[in-house]
């Protein structure tokens, strides 16, 4: 197996590293593929040195998977390329996520809808991913009506330069600022860049994608994105409207049966989830479950993960270890 891990300098390329490692998928070959001024550098995998090469000598190593996250211009202009070359292709841009022709998949909801002729496979947005992990298992028992979430999101979600931004106001120093403000001691109330209908690409994100990934168009969501000044973890405060009736317990038992989702709730020990604890793990937390007394079927939820891991590598390695799983990787 050749897997080429295209972006492998950047903070959710070098989660994908961390994750292949510890997911112990044989791979004969890593092609880590970077940007011109990273070729030729090392970096290391399961303690051996690898040398970083460009997009062009990847492809033609011909990889039999290459998980892309170098930003959806690389995207779109590489990936059909390593897809006719015999690669299966997993995204982690936005650039296929609603493109009807290609699937968006969070392997735990809806892996059994890849076939072998998929080449191309969108992973969600961070956000995006966390959220509906909660919301299927109560979509599918309760049917949701209507979604309210507001993010509080990490600036790893953002990348490299972002962390330098704290780091430097942390420090009282001056350096590029990709925030239009300080993001030290502040909540800044936008994500990714304002659309014409005055909600940002990321709030638009979690409207579009949870309605692809649940398959389900009638679910009406409105999102809120905020950037707060944490390392690692997003986390957000969700306002589900259900068409049926609920008891609390029945909604636990859906969440905890649910694989990949951890309960954290025990207010009178002050347990819920929090992003210093779902740093590091793969996980998705779900705590502070109640019920929304100002309608009828209402529930609130506070769900945590690391945004880096469930919202990005992990996912990315599940649609892989699925693929090599189906046996649907061309060899
Ligand atoms: C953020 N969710 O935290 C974004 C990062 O579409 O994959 C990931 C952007 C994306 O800013």
């Amino acid at each position: 197996m050749k897997i080429a891990v295209v972006g492998a300098t950047g903070l959710v390329g070098q989660k994908i590293l961390q994750v292949l490692a510890e997911q112990n998928i044989e791979i004969d070959q890593l092609i880590p593929v970077a940007s011109e001024k990273s070729v030729g550098k090392e970096i290391k995998f399961k303690n051996e040195a690898y040398k970083i090469v460009n997009l062009q000598t990847a492809l033609d190593q011909k990889p039999n998977i290459a998980l892309f996250s170098a930003g959806g211009k690389i995207a779109l202009e590489w990936s059909q390329k390593f897809a006719a070359n015999g690669a299966k292709v997993i995204d982690n841009s936005s650039a296929w996520r609603m493109n009807s022709d290609y699937k968006l998949i969070v392997p735990e909801i809806n892996a059994d809808q890849l076939t072998k002729s998929d080449n191309i496979i969108a992973n969600p947005n961070c956000s995006t991913s966390q959220l509906v992990m909660a919301l299927y298992p109560l979509h599918q028992k309760f049917k949701i009506k209507r979604v309210i979430v507001s993010t509080y999101q990490s600036i790893t979600g953002t990348g490299v330069q972002a962390v330098q931004q704290l780091e430097n106001e942390m420090n009282n120093q001056k350096g590029k600022m990709v925030y239009p403000y300080p993001i030290h001691q502040n909540a800044i109330p936008h994500c990714d860049v304002f659309t014409d209908n005055d909600y940002t690409k990321e709030e638009m994100k979690l409207t579009n994608e949870t309605k692809k990934i649940l398959s389900d168009d009638s679910i009406q969501v409105v999102a809120t994105a905020v950037r707060i000044p944490v390392m690692g973890g997003h986390s957000e405060s969700v306002n589900i409207e259900f068409e049926n009736e609920f008891d609390l317990k029945e909604i636990r038992s859906a969440l905890n049966n649910f694989e990949g989702i951890k309960i954290l709730d025990n207010t009178s020990v002050n347990t819920y989830p929090m992003p210093i604890y779902a740093e590091g793990k793969d996980d998705v937390f779900v705590g502070r479950i109640r019920r929304d007394f100002s309608i009828k079927n209402g529930l609130n939820l506070w769900i945590v993960a690391d945004n880096l891991r469930k919202g990005a590598a992990t996912n990315a390695v599940q649609i892989a270890k699925y693929l090599i799983d189906q046996q649907f990787v061309k060899s």
